[in-house]
């Protein structure tokens, strides 16, 4: 692993009201690999629960809630409580401080098991997140397609997360951006993303 701090070469991928910094493929490929396999074992993982229309429903897709405390995390009306840190999270939390310069106390991992499995629009901007802070995502495994859409203009930004890549957004993006993990048949295999969080204290 490389480790330096390179906001130098970090570029901001949306054009206006908001920052995505790419910084590129910070493990190579069998880092990602051994990473994939350790947290697709060790992670508690669990389908999400929201509540559509009244229903309660289970997403096909999985995710984990991880940090530094008890951290609750309310998504579409339903509650988590985050679980203590694995070494593993803490190893990559520490590298991507590094690359970002920011702090983060807790993570929410998404496990696609193929490009059927996506995340419909939305934006992090829950209130026990800090106001215009820093969510950090890395991806492993499958490439997938982001895809930012402005909440008032609608234009649309895209981009592939590559397998050992970061990418990090910050300021006023969740404000006027939302994103999706966009689906598709065509892409058979796994992919597990790690969105780094700052949660209010
Ligand atoms: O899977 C990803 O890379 C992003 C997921 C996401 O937007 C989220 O967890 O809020
Ligand atoms: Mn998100």
């Amino acid at each position: 692993m490389e480790l330096f701090s390179n906001q130098e070469t970090s570029q901001n991928l949306l054009p206006y009201d908001g920052e995505v910094l790419y910084y590129g493929i910070l493990l190579d490929t069998l880092e990602s690999e051994k990473f994939f396999t350790d947290l697709l074992q060790k992670i508690e993982w669990y389908h999400d629960k929201a509540i559509v229309n009244g229903q309660e429903i289970e997403t096909k897709r999985k995710v984990a809630w991880y940090g530094s405390r008890e951290f609750s995390y309310t998504y579409s009306g339903v509650t988590r409580i985050a679980t203590p840190w694995i070494e593993e999270l803490l190893a990559l939390k520490q590298l991507i401080e590094l690359y970002t310069d920011s702090m983060y106390n807790s993570c929410l991992l998404n496990l696609y098991h193929n490009g059927e499995e996506g995340m419909a629009w939305h934006s992090d901007g829950e209130t026990d997140l800090l106001e215009n802070g820093s969510i950090a995502c890395l991806s492993l495994g499958a490439t997938r397609k982001f895809v930012f859409k402005h909440k008032q203009t609608s234009e649309k930004r895209e981009f592939d997360l590559l397998n050992g890549s970061l990418i990090e957004m910050k300021g006023v993006t969740q404000k006027h951006w939302l994103h999706q993990i966009a689906t598709t048949k065509k892409i058979l295999t796994p992919r597990i993303s790690l969105t780094f969080r700052q949660m209010k204290v």
